[in-house]
């Protein structure tokens, strides 16, 4: 699929109208696929800011979304990073090359963890509606933080390590370069890829990172999926900015719910988990960038440039005046230098690729939970140009999976649900 810009600009109204469209679109019985073709499964994180997206129209769809996502959850608590059901011939690697062992069939890791600040969201939105819902949902959610805290942190902080670029959910991001580099690829199998065969290979990572995140599906594989083993022995353990401050910000949306369902003894355990927040906050702050970074924790090297994920410190309840100042120095010089905001990575540095998926392109899900951290902190001006920017590119581009930060057109798949989902919570006229 080449990228485009829509031919004929259409009205607010009418994108309004076409964002529900492809929300019903990419239905597939009770949740809903990223766009058909590229990703022909359920998705963790675009299924709750789908949900989000629902939620504007139909809330009790909205929590269908969340109960179908749960149906992959694994007996030690992780919620998977995608619930594949069945296999399907335009996906690789589908069920066959993970082997989960789970029914339904999903992958062996995770993804960032938004869901408790959208289950919060739809609680909110209508509490009768919602509130047998959560009950339901909350120990879940529970036993998924709990397997974040417990699997996935090791000596180095208490901060969150990922061990699968896909884990991240910004799979090529170059956060993940110097230590993907130390993944020996030899000896996988053969294997053919899928995604370049529905997007410009261009906007898309390469062979060599390929070979690598299937080197560590191979290994994960070869533990039986023994998760606390991948985070301590295995070859690829990063400390990863975005899925620690989102943890951190879902902690505190958990601990809100566990106070409306009068849970003690979860209020207790969540608020030993935050208890670390700022540990994990430090571990990961770098003097040199002037801003969060991710850091390698066999190595303990911090990334070398920013990415977009290094401000959702706001969004994570993480504010540190004397940080703060160089961070928001940071923001400027990276808003002052982007014609649309906010470029994946620093679009200064020499790694920085304009239309190569996290290397610098605008995804409108970081965009959203960045400004929102940032508005709560009291940051309107840069909330509002970030939100600004996201209606003015999917107003010129449509509803695609990522943008080109310099000229603003739309890359990867189309008719994309979770930027479908923000323009309707979030970047339309119609939320004002
Ligand atoms: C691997 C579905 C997912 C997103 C990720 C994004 C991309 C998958 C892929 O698509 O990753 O999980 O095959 O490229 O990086 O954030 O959840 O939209």
């Amino acid at each position: 699929m080449k990228s485009q810009s829509l031919e004929k600009p259409f009205s607010d109204v009418e994108l309004d109208q076409r964002a529900i469209a492809i929300l019903r679109e990419n239905e597939w019985g009770g949740y809903t696929l990223p766009t058909r073709g590229l990703y022909p499964f359920q998705w963790n994180w675009d299924s709750m800011f789908v949900a989000l997206g629902f939620s504007e129209f139909d809330l009790e769809r909205a929590w269908t979304e969340v109960e179908t996502l749960f149906q992959g959850q694994w007996q030690n608590g992780m919620a998977a990073h995608i619930v594949f059901r069945r296999d399907d011939p335009s996906y690789f690697p589908g069920p066959s090359i993970w082997v989960s062992g789970q029914n339904p069939s999903t992958s062996g890791c995770s993804q960032p963890p938004v869901a408790a600040t959208v289950v919060r969201d739809l609680y909110e939105k209508d509490p009768e509606i919602g509130l047998a819902r959560l009950k339901e949902i909350f120990p879940r959610l529970m036993a998924w933080h709990r397997w974040f805290h417990m699997m996935r942190v090791i000596s180095g902080g208490a901060a969150i390590a990922v061990t699968h670029p896909w884990e991240s959910g910004r799979d090529n991001s170059p956060d993940w370069d110097r230590a993907l580099s130390n993944v020996d690829p030899s000896g996988i199998a053969d294997y053919t890829r899928k995604d370049t065969g529905h997007v410009d290979p261009s906007m898309r990572p390469t062979n060599e990172e390929y070979d690598r995140y299937l080197k560590l599906v191979e290994y994960g594989r070869e533990t039986g999926w023994d998760h606390a083993r991948i985070t301590r022995e295995g070859p690829f353990a990063v400390a990863d900015p975005g899925v620690t401050f989102i943890l951190m910000r879902a902690d505190r949306d958990l601990l809100e719910l566990a106070k409306v369902l009068g849970a003690q003894d979860s209020a207790h355990e969540i608020t030993t988990w935050l208890y670390h927040a700022e540990e994990a906050a430090d571990y990961l702050w770098s003097e040199r960038l002037g801003a969060y970074a991710a850091r390698d924790l066999r190595t303990d090297d911090s990334a070398t440039g920013v990415s977009s994920v290094a401000f959702l410190s706001y969004y994570a309840g993480i504010s540190i005046p004397r940080r703060d100042a160089r961070l928001q120095a940071t923001l400027r010089r990276i808003l002052e230098v982007s014609k649309y905001s906010i470029p994946s990575f620093d679009p200064e540095h020499s790694r920085f690729d304009s239309k190569r998926y996290w290397r610098g392109p605008v995804w409108v899900i970081i965009n959203y939970i960045v400004a929102r951290g940032l508005a709560e902190y009291g940051f309107e001006r840069e909330a509002n140009r970030i939100r600004l920017d996201t209606r003015e590119i999917i107003r010129g581009s449509g509803f695609y999976e990522y943008f080109d930060p310099i000229c603003g057109s739309g890359a990867g798949g189309g008719h994309f649900a979770w930027t479908a989902a923000i323009w309707l919570a979030w970047a339309s006229p119609m939320t004002d």
